[in-house]
């Protein structure tokens, strides 16, 4: 069995129990592992993940977590980490503390003869995007791009990693809260085949003839399993500190959305 979650978005300061969410988190891990091949994140794992250039205190809360990763390779799960928009900031460090591959791009891999297109998702948009949305839509996702450009930014990376972690980690934690908190109050549910842009990606790929079989996302807090054309499907994976939601692939190459809490 293949597993798949994404956005646990752990160390969060606008969830409470921290220790508990961690620990449910492990305890998920646990049950995936009694069959897993290989387990991949696919993003947010973290609500601010970032290695400084010195040492940083509050990277000791989430040594279960790292522990549990070490202990699930030690057992021979594959575990994968693909970086989201909320812990790009990784440098080594935390392939170093997991033993976990780190994939800072989207993956297209085979597995039980499928064909898997995996990412967290931010910033993937259709080739035409801009002919499909109206101009406020567009100036927003521009907003996002242009941030998500400058988190991507080896200068501003340069300087921010400078910083004294204590510093950073004020300002980093709480930009992250402020984002969750609003996700919270304000929940941006299913936008519709025709507007939600990883589907649309995702259907511009298939255009483009570039056939995957399934294509797997993180980011949006949302659960959705989609047919897009035929034998193709789209499927985002929910989250891991609300909904409790993860993705299967069996040995059959049979995909499957999948509720931990039920
Ligand atoms: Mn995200």
């Amino acid at each position: 069995m293949i597993y798949f979650l994404s956005d646990a978005h752990l160390g969060s300061l606008a969830i409470q129990r921290g220790w508990a969410h961690q620990k449910k988190l492990i305890d998920m891990l646990e049950m995936m592992s009694k069959d897993a091949a290989s387990i991949y994140m696919l993003g947010d794992m973290f609500d601010f993940w970032m290695e400084y250039y010195r040492h940083d205190k509050a990277k000791r809360q989430y040594s279960p977590f790292c522990k549990e990763i070490r202990s699930l390779i030690k057992r021979g799960i594959h575990v994968h980490f693909f970086t989201g928009n909320h812990d790009l900031w990784t440098f080594g460090g935390l392939a170093q503390m997991t033993g976990a591959e780190v994939h800072y791009e989207p993956c297209t891999i085979i597995r039980y003869g499928k064909s898997l297109y995996l990412s967290h998702g931010d910033g993937l948009l259709p080739r035409n995007w801009q002919a499909l949305y109206p101009k406020p839509v567009q100036r927003k996702i521009k907003r996002f791009m242009r941030l998500r450009q400058l988190f991507h930014s080896p200068t501003a990376q340069f300087l921010f990693r400078s910083l004294p972690p204590s510093w950073g980690n004020a300002f980093g934690y709480n930009w992250a809260k402020k984002s969750r908190l609003k996700e919270i109050a304000n929940p941006c549910p299913y936008k519709g085949e025709d507007q939600e842009e990883l589907v649309l990606f995702a259907k511009d790929q298939e255009k483009q003839n570039n056939h995957r079989d399934y294509y797997i996302f993180g980011h949006r807090h949302i659960e959705l399993d989609l047919q897009i054309a035929s034998g193709s499907r789209v499927v985002i994976l929910g989250d891991c500190f609300q909904q409790w939601t993860y993705a299967k692939l069996d040995n059959k190459g049979r995909l499957t959305l999948c509720n931990y809490e039920q």
